[in-house]
């Protein structure tokens, strides 16, 4: 049975739809105009006055904003409140060399609760389940986002946060928690540690898993519901926009629903930045309307997905970003070629040998560049066969071959030797020096 958190907002029509947008997008234009003084310099610059503003296509005519305006701004200077409604603070590090600070009011915390327990609830979490979260707590928005939605919801909520693996699977255990919220690559780390310590699954109560702050394949989404037999829900969000609660997954598994009603996506040409159809992949931007205290006009969040704007089979209307695929900065660029680590991950997974930990090495020898693929086998691999171990070599290298269309070299290593991480898994390491 579907269930909904906001059956109003998340399954009211197209039109409907279109006609709350533009409603709190003119009030959002114009609260941003008389508050922030960046926002006023970007839109007086650009040309564009509150008042051009008047439904949701008009949105094009705004400036955009990223990072660097935050890096500008730092640490509060987007903030829309004086600091006596601000009753929280969140960051996330930045590739600028400043933390990307964020506030919110009150009625800011309670938006981020209903995101997510909207999130929660599309993944049949309820009152009686005990939810293990085991996103870091701190500046870090995974913890305390899960936290706060799993109150909502009314589930028991265990603030475990990162760390102790194996105090992390006695709690599982014990404490009987049915979910869980963690990172995709902690949740195989979790998996293979269970197996470790000699703990049977179905000495554990776990049903499902909300996973996400990082990108996964089918492939891994695969391997952790085999390994723990659990149902995962992949979930979306960034510091910017208000943490984990922007974008969730169903049931269906077409894609992930985004809270429109609150932050509005567009999908962007990376090149000249205008709206591309439905189904294109494309930049997604957001537009955060009704945040008090950290409002957002057209951010650029450079991860890229598609869009699609048709009803899905749970009975929502909110629109669906597909799994992003990664963010345009953390895209190598690889003898010229576009390479996303989830392709690799891809083709990894899809061989019963090689387990999901893996390392790229990027450098670059003369003019040329060069990957090196690091990965560890399975514990089931035939190690010691020297002529197996050749063969798989071989075949993962043709397999990258004809899926990225670049040559690579394949180093095979012995199961655990790549460092876990309990966070976001760091997986690129890239010695060329490219600035
Ligand atoms: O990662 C918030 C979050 C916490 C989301 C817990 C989900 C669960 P940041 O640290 O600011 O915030 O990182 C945001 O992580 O722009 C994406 O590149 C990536 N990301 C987040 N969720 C996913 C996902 C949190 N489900 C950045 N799939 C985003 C792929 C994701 N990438």
């Amino acid at each position: 049975m579907n269930q909904y958190w906001e059956p109003k907002y998340e399954t009211m029509s197209r039109d409907e739809m279109t006609a709350l947008q533009s409603e709190r997008l003119v009030k959002c234009v114009q609260y941003v105009y008389d508050r922030v003084p960046h926002y006023r310099r970007k839109m007086d610059a650009a040309g564009v006055a509150p008042g051009d503003i008047r439904s949701i296509e008009d949105i094009v005519k705004l400036p955009f904003t990223d990072k660097f305006d935050l890096a500008e701004t730092y640490p509060y200077g987007m903030f829309a409140v004086p600091m006596e409604e601000v009753v929280e603070l969140h960051a996330s590090s930045g590739t600028t060399g400043k933390q990307k600070v964020v506030g919110y009011t009150r009625a800011d915390l309670e938006l981020w609760g209903d995101s997510m327990a909207r999130t929660f609830t599309a993944g049949h979490l309820q009152k009686g389940d005990i939810m293990h979260v085991s996103y870091g707590y701190g500046l870090f928005t995974g913890g305390l986002g899960g936290h706060y939605g799993a109150q909502r919801v009314g589930a028991v909520t265990v603030p475990v946060g990162t760390g102790n693996t194996k105090r992390q699977i006695q709690i599982l255990r014990d404490f009987g928690c049915t979910a869980i919220c963690c990172t995709p690559s902690y949740m195989i780390y979790i998996a293979e540690s269970l197996e470790q310590m000699g703990v049977d699954p179905s000495e554990i109560k776990l049903k499902s898993g909300f996973l996400g702050a990082e990108p996964w394949t089918p492939a891994m989404r695969a391997e952790i519901e085999r390994r723990l037999n659990i149902r995962t829900y992949d979930i979306y969000g960034l510091t910017e926009v208000i943490g984990p609660g922007v974008a969730f997954e169903c049931d269906e598994r077409t894609g992930l629903h985004v809270n429109e009603d609150h932050f509005y996506p567009e999908i962007l040409d990376p090149d000249t930045l205008l709206p591309v159809p439905d189904g294109v992949l494309g930049e997604l931007a957001f537009t955060c309307f009704t945040k008090e205290c950290f409002p957002l006009i057209r951010y650029r969040t450079r991860d890229l997905c598609t869009i699609s704007h048709e009803p899905c089979a749970c009975g929502r209307t909110l629109a669906r970003i597909s799994k992003p695929v990664g963010r345009s900065d953390d895209m190598l660029i690889i003898r010229g070629v576009n390479v996303f680590p989830s392709q690799i991950e891809a083709v990894l997974l899809d061989l019963p040998e090689t387990s999901p930990y893996y390392a790229l090495i990027v450098d670059r020898v003369g003019a040329l560049d060069t990957l090196e693929i690091q990965v560890e086998l399975a514990e089931t691999a035939p190690v010691d066969e020297v002529r197996a171990m050749e063969n798989l070599s071989k075949k993962l290298r043709s397999n990258i071959e004809s899926t990225l269309g670049i040559a690579a070299q394949i180093k095979l290593l012995p199961p655990h030797s790549l460092p876990r991480v309990e966070g976001k898994a760091k997986r690129v390491e890239d010695r060329r020096n490219l600035k």
